[in-house]
């Protein structure tokens, strides 16, 4: 038995997923065009399909699982659970208007909004009691001003250069949005295990992602100072050095402490400091 997960076949998820995948050791070589294809050493079955379609995929158990935005999913509203955030993929779904409008929540009423995500949007502007009219098309949302097709549009953003081009500007966030990791329902308890091993592994390369490991020289008359700016997972490891009054001190630490860390170990005296990723974190 396999568990059968669904990835996006060409576009933005793709490499990030498959990289994910390989990441958890998991070796499945892609074969082109393939629609799908089995893992060599783990009971799994890729599928590659538009994303639009996963969820439904997922909801009806033709995958187990499937690899998708959260803009998609929600979107789609199909019974799948959200298991797991991804960190790839990022964006938010957005509302832009005309770069020289002026802009208050109030001024959306009775404007026609072009968007590919006519039910998020819908449900943003009901929770704000916003009467406006919502033209769905399905891309190039971004030139729908432009052609007088819509005074506004909903779309995703990323780095915002889209709406900077088209002369457009961002003035409310509905969603943000990642990649995640979506699971039928009703999946069998079998079927479960399986997920719940390749979600040990996916949680490991995250977590390792997250975390540096650190290892430096210290002064020991500044040993206790210098450990205790280093958490660690339980506590530092600290080795002597050959040259007496010096030791070796190893651990790990948060990527976004980093820089700060990093001073306050070098006013402490802290020499040598090496910072290396971390492949995989399991604790
Ligand atoms: O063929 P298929 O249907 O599978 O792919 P697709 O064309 O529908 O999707 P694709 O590959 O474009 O995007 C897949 C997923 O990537 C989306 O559902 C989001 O979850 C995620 N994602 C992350 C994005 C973006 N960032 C993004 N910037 N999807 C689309 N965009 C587009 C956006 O629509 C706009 O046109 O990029 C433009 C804006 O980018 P910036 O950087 O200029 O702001
Ligand atoms: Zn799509």
């Amino acid at each position: 038995m396999k568990l059968k997960i669904a990835i996006q076949k060409s576009g933005r998820l793709q490499e990030d997923s498959l990289r994910l995948l390989k990441e958890c050791g998991i070796d499945i070589s892609n074969g082109g065009n393939k629609l799908k294809t089995t893992a060599a050493n783990f009971p799994l079955e890729v599928y590659f399909l538009r994303d639009d379609d996963i969820p439904q995929y997922v909801e009806d158990s033709v995958a187990d699982a499937g690899i998708v935005g959260e803009n998609v999913v929600y979107e789609k509203k199909k019974d799948v659970e959200v298991v797991e955030q991804l960190g790839f993929g990022k964006c938010r779904l957005s509302i832009a208007i005309g770069r020289n409008e002026g802009y208050d929540k109030e001024s959306l009423r009775g404007k026609r909004i072009a968007t590919s995500y006519p039910v998020l949007l819908q449900q943003y502007l009901d929770a704000n009691k916003i009467n406006a009219e919502i033209h769905e098309i399905s891309g190039s949302v971004e030139i729908a001003p432009g052609i007088g097709l819509a005074e506004a549009i909903c779309d995703l953003v990323s780095s915002g250069s889209t709406l900077l081009t088209n002369g457009l500007k961002e003035v409310e966030t509905i969603l943000h949005s990642q990649a995640v990791l979506i699971k039928n329902r009703q999946a069998t308890t079998e079927k479960d295990q399986l997920l719940q091993r390749l979600l040990f592994r996916i949680r490991a390369v995250k977590k390792a992602k997250n975390n540096k490991y650190i290892l430096l020289n210290a002064p020991n008359d500044n040993l206790d100072k210098i450990i205790g700016l280093l958490p660690g997972m339980k506590s530092p490891t600290v080795l002597p050095l050959a040259t007496s009054g010096w030791s070796s001190v190893h651990s790990v630490i948060d990527e976004n402490d980093f820089w700060q860390i990093i001073e306050q170990l070098k006013e402490a005296g802290a020499q040598g400091i090496l910072v290396v990723p971390i492949e995989k974190m399991i604790i």
